[in-house]
């Protein structure tokens, strides 16, 4: 029986949906097909593959039996009908901006977005002769205004890195759609278990599998998943030129990520609301923002239409602004100081000075990126532990 099947529960296409016991010897777990090329029967055989007259294997940068595994499990997982691994979350950025710009053509993105993918439509797309504009994109009156008849691209994070805005993408996609432009929308923050954006009219839904996806901090990875053929057609032979393919035995880790995300996505979550509230109950914290504490109606009412639950990364900022914050993050040793999210294990950062440090001082203020922004993404630990060394840290700096 396919376990491909689009009527399975998203838990059950998680540990399923693209993987079938191995045919020769019955291995249940995916192999590892640790090749970079296939061998042809016949050199009609390789004529017909290379024609595409035939399906079947010719190279792995242009395909792999493993890596395509993991392309089936996360389209199952998204709703998508295709998708095309990466070798890194950036490649899955870089490579939809080269398929989809061209000379001449406009993007409207989210402001906050994660650094590096604003940074390379501003230093070097510009340089190809792209423009991009970056607006709070929860606000869809500002995307409106943004928007200039060569328009080709709507570039949503929702919520965004590291300010956790909320973007209707239903709106966009119906904006984007009647103005013959493509909502793209990467899903990294939520992982296809709280959010499916092509459920809401997005076209192209693209993760860096680094964090949630995979989810034990030892694989970097990207994936971009497609609502139909056409849009896949466009830009695989992008990818596969380009070059930022995905390696299968990358593929196979991430595989082993995808059967436990579901678990992973929700316990990382129930202890990122205890912390967010106490967070929010603490006389040392300035400000918190997590979606799971969203007080205004029109924002909780788009958070309960389109996604299922508030995930688990939280901004905040400490009374004593950045000085404070230093503080904090090297008082922390449960919370390990570093980059990156979604991970079992809890990670803290701070924004201003590491992942958008690239951005412009002006830039990063505008959106919202405040000096003293210290970003948290919850992990798997005892919710206790967790709220203990949380108490700790901030009862030091009142
Ligand atoms: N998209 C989002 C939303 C991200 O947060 C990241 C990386 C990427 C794309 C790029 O993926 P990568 O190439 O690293 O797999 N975000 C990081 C972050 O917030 N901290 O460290 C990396």
């Amino acid at each position: 029986m396919s376990k491909h099947k689009k009527d399975f529960r998203t838990d059950t296409l998680c540990i399923h949906a693209g993987q079938e016991p191995d045919k020769e010897f019955g291995s249940v777990v995916a192999p590892i097909y640790q090749t970079s090329t296939f061998a042809f029967e016949t050199a009609e055989q390789g004529a017909a593959r290379f024609a595409g007259k035939e399906p079947g294997y010719i190279y792995t940068r242009l395909g792999n039996p493993t890596t395509k595994m993991l392309e089936d499990n996360i389209a199952a997982l998204e709703e998508g009908v295709l998708a095309l691994a990466t070798s890194t979350g950036m490649a899955a950025v870089s490579t939809l901006y080269f398929a989809l710009l061209g000379q001449g053509d406009h993007v409207v993105a989210s402001s906050a977005m994660y650094g590096p993918s604003r940074i390379i439509l501003e230093r070097d797309f510009v340089r190809f002769g792209v423009s991009a504009t970056f607006v709070d994109t929860g606000d869809t009156g500002a995307v409106k205004a943004a928007w200039r008849p060569n328009t080709k691209l709507l570039y949503v994070e929702t919520p965004t890195n590291p300010t956790l805005s909320i973007t209707d993408l239903g709106a966009c996609s119906e904006w984007a759609h009647k103005n013959g432009a493509l909502l793209v929308v990467d899903n990294t923050f939520m992982s296809p278990i709280l959010q499916k954006p092509l459920r809401h009219g997005a076209d192209i839904v693209l993760h860096s599998v680094t964090k949630f996806i995979n989810g034990h901090s030892d694989v970097v990875g990207g994936i971009i998943v497609f609502k139909d053929e056409p849009l896949f057609k466009k830009v695989r032979p992008v990818l596969t030129h380009l070059g930022g393919t995905m390696d299968p035995h990358q593929a196979w880790l991430v595989l082993r990520g995808t059967k436990t995300l579901a678990l992973r996505v929700r316990a990382a979550q129930e202890n990122a609301r205890a912390v967010a509230e106490l967070l929010a109950s603490h006389p040392a914290v300035e400000w918190v923002k997590y979606p799971g504490l969203e007080k205004e109606p029109a924002i909780k009412a788009l958070i309960e239409k389109q996604m299922d639950g508030p995930g688990s990364l939280i901004s905040f900022e400490l009374k004593g602004g950045i000085e404070a914050g230093k503080r904090f993050l090297d008082g922390t040793s449960l919370m390990t100081l570093a980059v990156s999210l979604g991970g079992i294990e809890t990670l803290i950062q701070h924004p201003a000075s590491m992942t958008h440090a690239g951005m412009s001082r002006e830039n990063r203020l505008a959106a919202g990126i405040s000096d003293g922004l210290v970003r948290l993404s919850v992990g798997c630990e005892d919710k206790e532990d967790l709220l203990k060394e949380m108490k700790e840290g901030l009862n030091k700096l009142v």
